[in-house]
């Protein structure tokens, strides 16, 4: 990809820093299924201090650490109540049935956000009829209701309730970092009450590969047996590890750059004829809008921008999705917004 292409299709592209790059080389290794790779011991003991739990996993992916947690946390043939657009339901290629025997049961909501109230309803008790209940999964910030964040009275009032009911509570965040910087709390609180989180260390955090799974010692244990049977059991993982914790010390000082900058697209989208911004106001780094009254579908705006330099994907025909990340600055936002103004205009 030439670096004059400005891609805001997802915070996925980003691509490691230099001195990312120079702590790969410089990375003291060792074979990471003995765990005794240094950096790799480093990373997983300052991830489980940073998220605020006993131990953390590094696993190749994001999908990896959610499939694991969701693992650990059930039975064969329970439920996972999930929101209707979460990531665990819609793009993960069913690993909840596949690799849990479970079944996802799922919630609508406007914005992403589950609240107990929602999640009673849901929740079923073993019988005749029904399977129980084995885990609730939330997602912060959610990524296709537009980078959304959970109040934090809201998760600890799920996680409160489930907890009480025997259920336990798995916070896909992918983005919990975003989250943090735009609840300005530190990212142990938000994920306080929940059992187990995985985050992102490959996102915004822009590290070329991995994410973490955090939780109590006896959880991350189990992960790290399923982690291999996966085909996740690394080597010489330090030389990833080492970008890994640049990425989680240094990058989230940056991520509300990324937040001002999805607040300037969304308002400059919103001027453009056609195009319908949801929600209006973007609280992190994602913005999606409906192109539905432009009479163009959002594959063929996707093909005129890309002939213009810019990436933006759809996720149907009518909608789209911009990801800010720390690859495209202001200026390359503004490029965007010209250029989606004259596709949309054509
Ligand atoms: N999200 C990707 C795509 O898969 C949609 C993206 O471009 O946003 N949880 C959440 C909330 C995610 O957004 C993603 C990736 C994952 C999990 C999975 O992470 P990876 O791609 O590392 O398996």
């Amino acid at each position: 990809m030439p670096e004059s292409v400005i891609d805001l299709r997802s915070d996925t592209v980003t691509r490691p820093t230099a001195e990312m790059r120079r702590a790969m080389f410089e990375a003291e290794v060792g074979d990471d299924v003995y765990q005794e790779d240094p950096t790799v011991n480093a990373l997983e003991a300052r991830a489980a201090e940073v998220l605020g739990k006993e131990a953390a996993l590094f696993v190749p992916t994001g999908t990896m650490g959610n499939t694991i947690a969701i693992k650990c946390l059930t039975r064969p043939g329970q439920e996972v109540i999930c929101e209707a657009r979460g990531h665990l339901l819609n793009y993960e290629l069913s690993m909840t049935a596949w690799f849990s025997n479970c079944l996802i049961r799922s919630i609508h909501t406007p914005d992403g956000i589950l609240t107990w109230p929602l999640i009673e309803k849901e929740i079923r008790p073993l019988g005749p009829h029904a399977a129980d209940t084995g885990c609730i999964e939330i997602e912060n910030t959610h990524n296709m209701a537009g980078g959304t964040v959970y109040p934090l009275e809201v998760i600890d009032e799920i996680c409160d309730r489930a907890h009480g009911r025997g259920i336990a509570v798995h916070m896909d965040g992918a983005r919990v970092f975003n989250a943090a910087v735009a609840a300005s709390l530190p990212v142990s609180r938000i994920c306080a009450q929940v059992d187990t989180v995985m985050c992102c260390l490959s996102k915004a955090l822009g590290a070329p590969v991995g994410s973490m799974l955090a939780g109590p010692k006896s959880v991350i244990d189990q992960g790290r047996l399923y982690r291999k049977r996966l085909g996740g059991g690394m080597r010489q993982a330090g030389i990833l590890a080492a970008a890994g914790l640049i990425a989680l010390e240094r990058m989230p000082l940056r991520l509300q750059e990324d937040h001002a900058n999805a607040k300037l697209v969304a308002s400059g989208l919103a001027a453009i004829p056609g195009i319908r911004v949801e929600p209006e106001t973007p609280a992190t780094n994602i913005v999606i809008f409906d192109i539905s009254a432009t009479g163009k579908s959002s594959q063929e705006i996707s093909a005129a921008l890309k002939a213009r330099g810019v990436l933006i994907n759809g996720i149907n025909p009518t909608t789209m999705r911009a990801v800010t990340h720390y690859d495209v600055d202001r200026r390359g936002c503004e490029t965007a917004l010209a250029a989606l103004a004259e596709v949309v205009a054509a």
